[in-house]
């Protein structure tokens, strides 16, 4: 760890124009962490961008972030950057776009971006580690937990936005500290966020006290509608997409709707299929216990962890949630 962590240390310390990315739609691990690398690049005097292909998502708009944020490398004009820092993203498939082809043109002889250090800093289990420079640890709670060992590697003080960053990325990934990826290395971090100043209360009201009626009443919708399989052991739910559009709502409206579905006393594994069109669907797979639900989302080109992962399916829901159920029943 102490060698990946020196080399990290060096390259971001080199860095005069440092991009940070994470993968396309965000969470907070994701934002959290790439927000906190960008700190961390800062205090390293390099100049920094954050891309994040649809801004900053409403969820966090109360997030600092430290740095100019783009939507697209158009955005970033003649400004080119000698060292991308990848967070929380375990494939290239899931980067923005844009950043998608400039990563795969940078193998050919002509493509540009040739000189620029490419670093991923990961704990999604699918993660092979795609970059020059690969910090990637499975084990942990979340992207952020190992941004915020990189920042106190460097001697820089977990304090402040800095804070706050890697807390929101802790949170998120562990449901507020509940998820069987919680280790003592997680809470540890936390109670050094804690020692150095950090709020828990303050932050709590800006990143939980924040739903409006509309979404309270789809979850509520979406709770009577739940489907159980397996004499209970599978709980399913299907999110049309007139769901959405019917009460104003996004698809970050239903971000952890998928981890309640484990509430339910029995249920080994939870299986959301959310409509994105009516020939495409994304699932989420939650499970408790021994099922590996990373095995199943890669059954269909996707990934994650162990107990969470998802994938794109080009089927109707009903079709998928079918489909998938199937996978489940043969490892339950
Ligand atoms: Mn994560």
């Amino acid at each position: 760890m102490r060698i990946i962590q020196d080399s990290l240390n060096e390259a971001i310390s080199r860095a005069e124009r440092a991009l940070v990315a994470t993968h396309v739609n965000p969470d907070g691990d994701a934002v959290g962490s790439a927000a906190a690398l960008a700190h961390i690049a800062l205090r390293r005097g390099a100049d920094v961008r954050i891309l994040l292909g649809e801004g900053l998502p409403t969820a966090f708009a109360w997030l600092s972030l430290p740095a100019p944020c783009v939507q697209s490398l158009r955005e970033l004009g003649a400004w080119t950057p000698d060292l991308l820092l990848l967070a929380d993203c375990g494939d290239i498939s899931r980067t923005e776009p844009d950043l998608r082809i400039k990563l795969k043109a940078r193998g050919l002889p002509d493509g540009d971006w040739q000189g620029i250090t490419f670093v991923t800093i990961d704990h999604h289990l699918s993660n092979g580690g795609f970059g020059d420079l690969n910090w990637v640890e499975a084990s942990r709670s979340s992207t952020g937990e190992l941004v915020g060992l990189l920042a106190e590697h460097m001697g820089i003080p977990l304090t402040g936005d800095l804070a706050e960053a890697v807390y929101l990325a802790l949170v998120s990934d562990t449901g507020n500290f509940s998820f069987a990826n919680t280790s003592s290395d997680t809470l540890a971090l936390a109670a050094r966020l804690a020692a150095g100043g950090f709020d828990i209360a303050t932050f709590t009201a800006k990143y939980e006290n924040t739903w409006n009626i509309a979404k309270m009443r789809l979850w509520g919708r979406l709770m009577t509608e739940i489907r159980l399989h397996a004499d209970g052991a599978v709980a399913c739910s299907l999110i049309p997409k007139r769901y959405l559009d019917e009460s104003g709502l996004t698809r970050a409206d239903l971000d952890g709707f998928a981890s309640w579905l484990r509430r339910l006393r029995g249920v080994r594994v939870g299986l959301l299929v959310r409509e994105d069109s009516p020939s495409r669907c994304k699932i989420s797979l939650r499970s408790v216990g021994d099922v590996n639900v990373n095995a199943i989302a890669a059954l269909y080109g996707g990934g994650g962890h162990a107990a969470a992962a998802g994938a794109e399916l080009a089927l109707p829901p009903e079709a998928a949630a079918k489909k998938v159920l199937t996978d489940i029943a043969a490892r339950l």
